[in-house]
């Protein structure tokens, strides 16, 4: 297979620039220098772990790990001790790559550091280290993803995932060298790291980084040369409302080539306002960190909004009902068979070279994952448009909640909740929200019902070990959880059960 990414060896880019955090920034070939003088310390480590700060450090460590031919986990700096310790414990890297001075807590200080050092080169494209594997099928990177019940699960994302799904996106989008992305994602997630950053460097174009998310940030970037936007619809959401009073922000928006929403479905809403206050539209695509992405509107198709438009080239879409019959497909060249009336509903099944290629450690689970004739379950439910677009229309696990864009399972929040000594019983659900579209909520049986704990430290408690956006944004207290006859907690009697306790929201 060849190299990720053709523009850090080929002269022709030197000068253009890659990376922009702030005020610094690198062209190819001082990207080439920073990343290929890292590679070849890395060169024969088996695994890296990479402290995902916002920042150029992180970039430049991840593309040498990449160059190096060396698997890299990306954590999560908010993370809690809890989810670290499980994330190094299973995925065992030998070193974490960090930004210089930056303080790394237990258990991430235990492991060796290298300090990723960023500097300025001359303008001679070096060489790079000639370690990238030619297996397609070599680990590039192990992602932590969250599933209904326990720790996180790290989805192994091979070489070929990464440059099928980018090159898929690039005839989606027409993304060319030329384009100039502007995001403010964490780059511990595919939607950040892979799509925001390796997905610029692999067309030779720009990224500018946010650092954090604003719509300052995104009338300055958009109004000064950069022509897209990638973002959660809860940046979407945010805009949109930043729009009923600013002028600029709905200017630099209307000049932007290409404004992209994907990880959570944007409301419908949402696309209405920004359409009519800028003229443009926001494209949204369909992923997971499992299959990186699958779906897209494309920008030389019908604007779809409230749709994730059709697959991309080179993966295969499914619709199966809960019997295993298919509902609907598509032919070689994406027109759909089977029944797509906009109405039938199936589980959308993938299968393709943007697949990843296990859970770490857990053959169980990466079984559990894939139907007997190979096809991947995403667990999300759709239907297909007459005019052959997939529409999400809910999930099969209520277990799994998205919040603000981010995955996170029920049962892992259940888990810290009942560490805490206050709590007898816990139960999590989602409920819509506007802003981060599903909020997190905890109902809690306190162990002493005279004195319940807090909700705000209940909300620490949980940011603390697992992650800030893990946290209960709700917290409701009972006297006993609803159950059914084999101790299973009924959650959608949960609303009904409160009604009848003292409320402490
Ligand atoms: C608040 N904070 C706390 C606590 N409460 N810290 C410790 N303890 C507490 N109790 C801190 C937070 O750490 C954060 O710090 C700040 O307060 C605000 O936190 P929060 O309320 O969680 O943030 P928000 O403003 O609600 O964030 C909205 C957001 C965010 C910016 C949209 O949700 C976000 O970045 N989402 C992106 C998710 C994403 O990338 N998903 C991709 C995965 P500080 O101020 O320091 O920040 S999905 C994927 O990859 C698939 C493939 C796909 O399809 O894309
Ligand atoms: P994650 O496991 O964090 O990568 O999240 C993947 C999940 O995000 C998918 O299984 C979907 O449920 C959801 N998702 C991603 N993009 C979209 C989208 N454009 N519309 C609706 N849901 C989406």
């Amino acid at each position: 297979m060849s190299s990720l990414f053709p523009a850090l060896v080929s002269g022709s880019t030197a000068r253009r620039p890659a990376l922009r955090f702030g005020d610094r920034s690198l062209t190819y070939a001082e990207l080439a220098a920073s990343a290929g003088a890292l590679a070849a310390r890395l060169d024969g480590r088996e695994r890296v772990a990479v402290w995902a700060t916002p920042s150029l450090e992180t970039a430049v460590g991840v593309v040498a790990a990449l160059l190096a031919g060396v698997p890299a986990v990306p954590l999560n700096p908010k993370s809690g001790e809890g989810e670290l310790g499980h994330i190094l414990g299973d995925s065992a890297p030998s070193l974490v790559l960090a930004e210089p001075g930056v303080e790394l807590p237990s258990p991430v200080s235990d492991l060796e550091r290298v300090d990723v050092q960023v500097g300025a080169a001359g303008q001679e494209t070096p060489a790079l280290p000639g370690t990238e594997p030619d297996d397609p099928a070599a680990p590039a990177l192990v992602v932590y993803t969250s599933g209904t019940t326990g720790p996180p699960k790290g989805a192994v994302i091979p070489r070929r995932a990464i440059a099928s799904t980018l090159d898929a996106l690039a005839d989606a989008w027409q993304w060319t060298g030329d384009d100039v992305l502007v995001h403010g994602l964490p780059l511990f997630h595919v939607h950040g790291l892979i799509l925001g950053i390796l997905g610029p460097l692999r067309r030779g174009a720009a990224v500018r980084h946010l650092g954090r998310f604003s719509a300052e940030g995104v009338t300055r970037e958009l109004g000064t040369g950069a022509t897209m936007l990638f973002g959660v619809p809860t940046m979407y959401h945010r805009l949109a409302e930043a729009l009923v009073e600013d002028t600029e922000l709905a200017k630099a928006l209307g000049g932007a080539r290409l404004l992209v929403s994907g990880s959570a479905a944007l409301p419908v809403h949402d696309h209405e306002r920004i359409t009519a206050a800028t003229g443009r539209r926001v494209v949204e695509r369909y992923g997971m960190t499992e299959t990186l992405m699958n779906t897209s509107v494309r920008v030389d198709g019908e604007p779809r909004p409230g749709t994730v438009g059709v697959p991309l080239p080179g993966v295969d879409v499914r619709l199966v009902e809960e019997d295993g019959t298919t509902i609907a497909s598509y032919d070689a060249d994406g027109t759909p068979t089977g029944t797509y009336d906009g109405e039938t509903v199936g589980e959308i099944q993938v299968r393709g070279p943007n697949l990843f290629t296990e859970y770490l450690n857990r053959p169980d689970a990466t079984a559990a994952a894939f139907t007997e004739d190979g096809w991947f379950r995403t667990g999300d439910m759709a239907v297909v448009d007459p005019d052959g677009a997939v529409r999400i229309v809910g999930r099969k696990a209520t277990d799994l909640i998205k919040s603000g864009g981010y995955k996170i399972g029920a049962g892992e929040i259940e888990n810290a909740l009942l560490e805490h000594p206050a709590v007898r019983e816990a139960a999590v659900t989602g409920e819509p929200d506007e802003d981060l579209g599903e909020r997190i909520v905890a109902w809690i049986v306190p162990a002493d019902p005279d004195a319940p704990p807090a909700a705000e430290e209940l909300a620490d408690h949980v940011a603390r070990r697992l992650a800030p956006h893990k946290r209960p944004r709700t917290v409701r207290f009972l006297t006993s959880l609803p159950r059914n006859d084999m101790g299973k907690i009924l959650k959608r009697a949960l609303p009904d059960a409160v009604a009848k306790a003292p409320k402490h929201d």
